[in-house]
């Protein structure tokens, strides 16, 4: 019985081995991966192609799309006169999904955010984890112009898997300077790492990043964090094509408590 099962187990490795085998040989057949599409989910995201088959390569390694939940779109059509350098061309279709360890849930939902504008000009700070994602007036937070940032304290570690999060989307805008940074502290003091930067002139400060720009939709952005390890997530931005002024929605952070050895 258990042979049979063995058997069975190997056959359906060596059918899997095949298919690995294959792709690898139809390159040709293959469908290139969009080079501008690689700053938005990096990670390992399925093709419509041969979406049945790695479905069933990325169960067996453990893997399960995100389950997110997206708003309702408020704005149709390409966004016209927005002269932004370094501007991500729209991906043209809804966002491949992203794939991360099974048990991988929105740790950020309803953990205590802090800011560097704690007095917002609309709205509370408590509102960008509060699982609201509607575009519309009451659902944004607006926080003072000049460079600002949020942060989020997810209680205790875990490996984050992508932080997902919504400036503004009644209107196609582009935020500048945004920068995504994850730390052991509250003061980012402690293994910091920066997993998003789009501040092409540094000037935030923070460095030069290599992200390209983004025009806000009701996807939200999707930050790859590969699994990097921290309590506090931080998201800094400086104004947008509409005005100097620096808005959220709602941040989802996807990880998993660091396991306890
Ligand atoms: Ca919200
Ligand atoms: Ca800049």
């Amino acid at each position: 019985m258990r042979n049979k099962r063995l058997l069975a187990r190997m056959n359906v490795l060596t059918v899997g081995l095949w298919v690995v085998a294959a792709l690898l040989v139809l390159p040709a057949c293959q469908k290139k991966s969009d080079p501008e599409a690689t700053g938005e989910g990096a990670g390992p995201a399925a093709d419509n192609q041969s979406a049945g088959t790695r479905t069933d390569l990325h169960e067996a390694a453990g893997l399960v799309p995100l389950d997110i939940v997206l708003p309702k779109p408020m704005f149709v059509g390409t966004p016209q006169n927005l002269r932004v350098p370094n501007l991500q061309k729209p991906l043209g279709h809804p966002r491949p999904m992203f794939l991360a360890p099974a048990g991988t849930k929105n740790v950020a939902a309803n953990r205590p955010v802090t800011s560097t504008d704690e007095e917002p000009i609309i709205g509370e700070i408590e509102m960008i984890t509060d699982g609201d994602k509607e575009a519309m007036d009451g659902s944004y937070v607006e926080l003072g112009p000049f460079l600002q940032h949020v942060t989020i304290d997810l209680g205790a570690p875990h490996d984050i898997y992508a932080v997902l999060f919504w400036h503004f989307h009644k209107q196609a805008r582009v935020y500048f300077d945004v920068v995504v940074q994850v730390a052991d502290d509250p003061d980012f003091i402690t293994n910091v790492q920066t997993i998003f930067n789009n501040d092409y002139d540094n000037s935030s400060g923070l460095g030069v990043g290599e992200d390209l720009h983004y025009v806000e939709t009701s996807e939200g952005k999707l930050v790859d964090a590969r699994g990097v390890q921290a309590r506090y997530v931080r998201l800094y931005s400086n104004g947008n094509t509409g005005n100097d002024l620096n808005h959220y929605i709602e941040v989802d952070v996807y990880g998993k408590p660091v396991s306890v050895m």
